[in-house]
C-alpha cells in the first residue's frame, strides 16, 4: 500500500488557510493510502515560542485533526518528538544537503530578512533538513501540503536523488508533493496580496474563533473596485480569494463558483453567502473539537500513534544506518 505523510507545526492557532491548504485534504488519503499525520512539534522550536503555548497548540492540533475527519484507526496520528528516529535521521541526512540550497529557500529568506542577521537560529536555517527526514522516515509516496511547503518537498526530492546516486541503490523512496485542487494559497482578508498566516490576526480566520467574529471579518474583508464577481488575482485579489474559499468549502471548481455568482452584483450579498458557508463548516469542526478536547481520546490516540509510527521509522532508520556504514547496525 502506498503511504501518505504530512504534518503541521504548532506555532499558533490554526487558520482557515491551514485548513483549506492542508488539513482538509489529509483525510482524502486515509482510505487508499497508509496515512501518517503528525504534529511537527520540534519544528515549532525553530522560532521563540512560549512553552505553555506550544503545549496547548499541540493538543489543539491533535483535537482538530480528529475533528476534521481523521480516523485514528485508518490514520497514524503522532507527535514528531515521540519518535526519536526523526532526530536520528536528521543527523544523517543533514550531511547530504548544502548550505547554498538551504539559504535559497523562500520561507527562510522571508523570515530571515525580517531578523537581525547575526541572531538567526541554526534551527530555522536547517528546518528543511528535518522536514526531509520526516518525509523519508516513512517511505512516503505522497506529501499533501499547501503551496508554500512545495519547495521544501522539492528539496527533499533533490536529496533522494543525491543520496540514492551516492550509494547506488534506492535507499530512499521518491516523495511527491500533492496540493489541493482549489486553495493552495489562501490570502489574508485584510491584505489579499499576502498569504493568510497564523501570525496576522487581522487578516486571519482561526478555526477556533468565535463564529460571530468570523462572520464580521468576512463582511469586512478588503475587496476590489467594481461590483462583478469573477476570478482574476491581479484585478480582483480580494474577490478571487473569497471565491477560492467558497469553491474549496463547497468542493466545486472556481469556474463553478463564478457561475454560481454570475448574477450577483453586490459585494455585500456575495460576502454574506461566503460567510455563511465558512461559518457552517467551522461550526461543525468546533462542535467536534469541543467533544474531543477534554476527553482522554487525545492521549490514547497519541500513545497508539507513537507505537505505530516508531515501528515504521525504526525499520527505515536501520536501513539507512546500514547503508552509510554505521558499525553494529547489521
Ligand atoms: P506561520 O504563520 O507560522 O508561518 P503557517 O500558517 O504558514 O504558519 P504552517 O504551519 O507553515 O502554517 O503550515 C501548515 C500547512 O498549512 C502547510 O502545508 C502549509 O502549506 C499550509 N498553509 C499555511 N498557510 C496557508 C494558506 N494561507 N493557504 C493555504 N495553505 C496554507
Ligand atoms: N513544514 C511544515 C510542517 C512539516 C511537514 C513535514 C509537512 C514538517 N515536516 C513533513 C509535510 C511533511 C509546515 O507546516 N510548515
Amino acid at each position: 500500500m502506498k503511504r501518505s505523510l504530512s504534518g503541521i507545526k504548532p506555532t499558533g492557532k490554526l487558520t482557515l488557510g491551514n485548513y483549506i491548504g492542508a488539513l482538509k485534504n489529509f483525510k482524502n488519503y486515509q482510505d487508499e493510502y497508509e496515512n501518517f499525520i503528525f504534529v511537527a512539534d520540534l519544528h515549532a522550536l525553530t522560532l521563540p515560542i512560549d512553552s505553555k503555548e506550544l503545549y496547548q497548540n499541540t493538543k489543539d492540533i491533535v483535537a482538530l485533526y480528529l475533528a476534521c475527519g481523521l480516523d485514528p484507526k485508518k490514520t497514524t496520528i503522532f507527535l514528531q518528538s515521540d519518535v526519536s528516529e526523526h532526530s536520528e535521521l536528521n543527523a544523517i541526512v543533514q550531511n547530504y544537503l548544502y548550505m547554498g540550497e538551504l539559504s535559497r529557500m523562500t520561507q527562510f529568506k522571508d523570515i530571515s530578512s525580517k531578523m537581525n542577521q547575526s541572531s538567526i537560529g541554526l534551527g530555522i536555517f536547517a528546518y528543511p533538513v528535518l522536514m526531509a527526514a520526516d518525509i523519508l522516515l516513512y517511505d512516503a509516496d505522497v506529501v499533501p501540503v499547501g503551496e508554500d511547503q512545495k519547495q521544501h518537498v522539492e528539496l527533499c526530492r533533490d536529496l533522494v536523488h543525491r543520496f540514492n546516486a551516492r550509494y547506488n541503490e534506492e535507499v530512499f523512496k521518491m516523495p511527491q508533493p500533492v496540493m489541493a485542487k482549489v486553495g493552495t494559497r489562501i490570502m489574508s482578508l485584510s491584505d489579499p496580496t499576502k498569504k493568510m498566516s497564523k501570525s496576522d490576526p487581522k487578516g486571519d480566520i482561526f478555526l477556533l474563533e468565535d463564529l460571530k467574529s468570523i462572520e464580521k471579518k468576512i463582511m469586512r474583508a478588503t475587496t476590489d473596485l467594481g461590483s462583478d464577481i469573477y476570478y482574476n488575482k491581479e484585478e480582483k485579489p480580494g474577490i478571487s480569494n473569497l471565491l477560492t474559499i467558497y469553491a474549496s468549502l463547497k468542493n466545486i471548481s472556481i469556474e463553478e463558483a463564478e457561475e454560481h455568482f454570475k448574477d450577483c452584483h453586490r459585494y455585500g450579498d456575495f460576502k454574506k453567502e461566503v460567510a455563511s458557508v465558512v461559518v457552517e463548516e467551522i461550526s461543525k469542526i468546533q462542535e467536534k473539537y469541543n467533544e474531543i478536547i477534554n476527553s482522554n481520546l487525545i492521549d490514547e490516540v497519541l500513545k497508539d500513534g507513537a507505537i505505530r509510527a516508531k515501528k515504521v521509522a525504526k525499520n527505515v532508520l536501520t536501513r539507512v544506518q546500514k547503508t552509510v556504514g554505521l558499525y553494529g547496525k547489521e
